[in-house]
């Protein structure tokens, strides 16, 4: 019924899958091979205007959806990972921002530099420093806003945890450790204990 167009090496596209995974929806997978320019094409901007991976589509209609956050919200409704009120619907849209502000574009960008394109520090040059710089910044601040909580929203665990998970647990792949924030890693040791959590890339095409 639903069907993925992602890159298996992008945790927007993760998001997704994770979240279809703990909903034990099944979910069809087409690779869109992002480095080869396979998002810019006429036919792939009939399914986001954006030109950007994810797109959710659902199969029956032909009808589509993006943005990886909006894609979270949109599926998770009215589920167990859902908002459950508008106190935690607030909640919720607040820690997305906060991802798509500050965590995905800097962790996201640093980590495409070193880890998809595979680039040297020294190839990657300056803009790679000022992501990494940006990126740390950030977790200070998403590890104070944590603090001692289990989950982001009423410690309970939802998509807002699966939104900022995704970059997040995959700093060091952007050369930014995590060791120096306690709380982010401990939050994160309780994302990977949920149920029918998978990590990631997950599986293959089919
Ligand atoms: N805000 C968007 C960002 C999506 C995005 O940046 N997708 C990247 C992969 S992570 C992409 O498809 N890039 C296409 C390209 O770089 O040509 C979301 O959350 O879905």
């Amino acid at each position: 019924v639903y069907r993925l167009y992602r890159y298996s090496q992008s945790a927007n596209s993760y998001k997704i899958e994770l979240l279809f995974q703990q909903l034990d929806i099944a979910l069809t997978l087409t690779e869109v091979d992002i480095t080869k320019g396979r998002s810019h094409t006429a036919s792939f901007a009939k399914l986001n205007p954006f030109e950007l991976t994810p797109v959710l589509e659902l199969e029956k209609t032909g009808e589509t959806y993006v943005e990886s956050n909006a894609i979270l919200w949109h599926v998770a409704r009215g589920t167990p990972l859902g908002p459950r009120s508008p106190a935690q619907e607030y909640e919720t849209l607040k820690w997305m921002f906060f991802e798509q502000n500050l965590i995905e574009p800097n962790i996201g960008r640093a980590r495409r530099l070193l880890h998809s394109e595979k680039l040297t520090p020294a190839q990657a040059g300056p803009q790679l420093v000022d992501r990494q710089n940006t990126a740390v910044a950030a977790l200070k601040l998403l590890d104070r806003a944590i603090g001692a909580r289990k989950f982001l929203v009423d410690d309970s665990y939802g998509i807002a945890d699966i939104a900022l998970f995704a970059y997040t647990h995959v700093a060091p792949q952007a050369g930014v450790p995590l060791e120096p924030y306690a709380n982010v890693k401990r939050w994160v040791a309780n994302v990977l204990s949920t149920p029918r959590f998978r990590i990631f890339p997950p599986s293959t095409e089919n």
